[in-house]
């Protein structure tokens, strides 16, 4: 396969600086040698530009910086559909995951009849009037959905990116309140810890890509890498306890592989400030060529 890395340094849509250095740490962690030494090719076309947060005004602060959020989601968008135009698999590296709200939208472009499956701890389904924090990192999968404010809807000028029946989140043990019943009312598929508890991984990851996977259509895995246990996984802004165990989270990535149905990937929310010795960003690396392949035997 060839892929195509873009770098999506953002830290605009969370409270914790240091995730900014995410993709850095990543590729430092290898990601770039492994992939070509599964027999991938790679095309690294370096990082998309961030502007500082000091230099942007905050904006509303139930939406804090929107305005910049919503640019890098539009030139994201368009170097992510590029890259599929192109057949390449866009691997995109975050930065806080408001970064999906570009590279989803890219895909979702050239594949109107995208899934996504979230892997994260949280469900990113809030809007202005639920948020705690006003973090768009938090409103992401919402806004993808078409819900919420409709500059973030609107990305690219049209709405909604991805049907709501194929959207599935795993590993969700932190919901707001407000959050909940929007994702109750809308249906949303969620995969909590306690069904994984219950059901286990395997049977979990299989009904995920049955759905978000429907008549045979493509999945876009977007990895949260605060899906995983704090222990496993320290340098992430938001940790929530009782997480994927490191074998569950490489189980999902390994099934994900050979369903053969990933056609692009999103890994984010490493923040290098907070993590031990670059264990969250290998993990990352990790993960990442579980996903595309890499087999034990
Ligand atoms: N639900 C909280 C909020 O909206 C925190 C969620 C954001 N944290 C993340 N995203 N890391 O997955 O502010
Ligand atoms: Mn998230
Ligand atoms: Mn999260
Ligand atoms: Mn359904």
């Amino acid at each position: 396969m060839r892929i195509r890395v873009i770098g999506a340094p953002i830290d605009l849509g969370a409270d914790r600086r240091g995730v900014d250095i995410g993709p850095r740490a990543i590729r430092y962690a290898g990601l770039i040698d492994q992939l070509h030494q599964l027999g991938h090719s790679v095309n690294d076309v370096g990082d998309i530009n961030i502007p500082l947060p000091e230099n942007q005004p905050t904006g509303n602060p139930r939406l804090k910086y929107l305005e910049p959020i919503t640019k890098l989601a539009e030139e994201l968008a368009d170097s992510v559909s590029e890259a599929v135009r192109a057949q390449e698999f866009p691997l995109i590296l975050g930065g806080d995951h408001s970064m999906s709200l570009g590279s989803i939208s890219g895909v979702a472009r050239e594949h109107k009849d995208v899934g996504v499956i979230w892997v994260d701890a949280h469900a990113d389904f809030n809007v202005e009037d639920t948020t705690p924090s006003g973090n768009i990192h938090g409103m992401i999968l919402a806004a993808l959905a078409g819900l919420g404010d409709e500059r973030l809807v609107n990305i690219g000028g049209w709405a909604p990116k991805i049907d709501k029946n194929k959207i599935v989140i795993v590993g969700a043990r932190d919901l707001d309140t407000g959050e909940q019943k929007l994702l109750r009312e809308h249906n949303i598929h969620v995969f909590t810890m306690s069904d994984l508890d219950r059901r286990g991984i395997s049977a979990v990851m299989q009904q995920a890509i049955e759905i978000a996977g429907a008549n045979n259509g493509p999945i876009h895995l977007s990895l949260d890498m605060d899906s995983l246990d704090p222990h496993e996984a320290p340098g992430v802004g938001t940790p929530v306890r009782g997480g994927l165990s490191y074998r569950e989270a490489h189980f999902a990535m390994e099934m994900l592989a050979e369903s053969q149905r990933v056609i692009s990937m999103d890994v984010v929310e490493v923040n290098s400030i907070l993590d031990r010795e670059n264990t969250t960003a290998q993990l990352a690396v990790e993960l990442t060529l579980s996903a595309m392949g890499k087999k034990i035997l």
